[in-house]
């Protein structure tokens, strides 16, 4: 599922990149912060926020300058493990990679960008989700 998701994210994104700047946030001579401007008017802001030359926070913002993806490697060890996707109303989706094998395992749905839907976990690893839990939706 989340490979699908990620096919759609780059297939609606225009493959041309306007201009891209890169910033060199504490002077060891090294970018760690880039911002990409978009035809379309989209931005995305890329950043190594440990300074080890490996990427850990990618965030997307719209033509109208809302936040529309994230994701961060929390635990800087070299694997995102958490994304945020946003909608019209805000946030609409969290996935995490609870124990950082590189596979999603926590599934957090919302409305209203701040209220828990449902969610939906894998607490064994093993690709299959094992639990579900409903909330009211309104
Ligand atoms: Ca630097
Ligand atoms: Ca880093
Ligand atoms: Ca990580
Ligand atoms: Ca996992």
């Amino acid at each position: 599922m989340k490979n699908i998701l990620y096919l759609l994210f780059f297939l609606s994104t225009p493959l041309v990149c306007q201009a891209v700047s890169a910033y060199d946030t504490n002077d060891d001579g090294e970018a760690d912060k880039w911002i990409e401007d978009f035809a379309d008017g989209h931005m995305k802001i890329t950043v190594d926020s440990d300074y080890n030359g490996v990427v850990d926070r990618v965030i997307r913002f719209d033509s109208e300058g809302r936040t529309d993806y994230e994701e961060y490697d929390f635990d800087l060890d070299g694997l995102i493990d958490t994304y945020y996707f946003y909608g019209e109303e805000g946030l609409e989706r969290q996935e995490i990679d609870s124990n950082g094998d590189g596979k999603i395992d926590i599934w957090v749905h919302l409305y209203k960008g701040m209220f828990m839907k449902s969610y939906e976990r894998d607490t064994d690893f093993d690709g299959i989700v094992d639990q579900k839990k409903e909330y009211g939706s309104e």
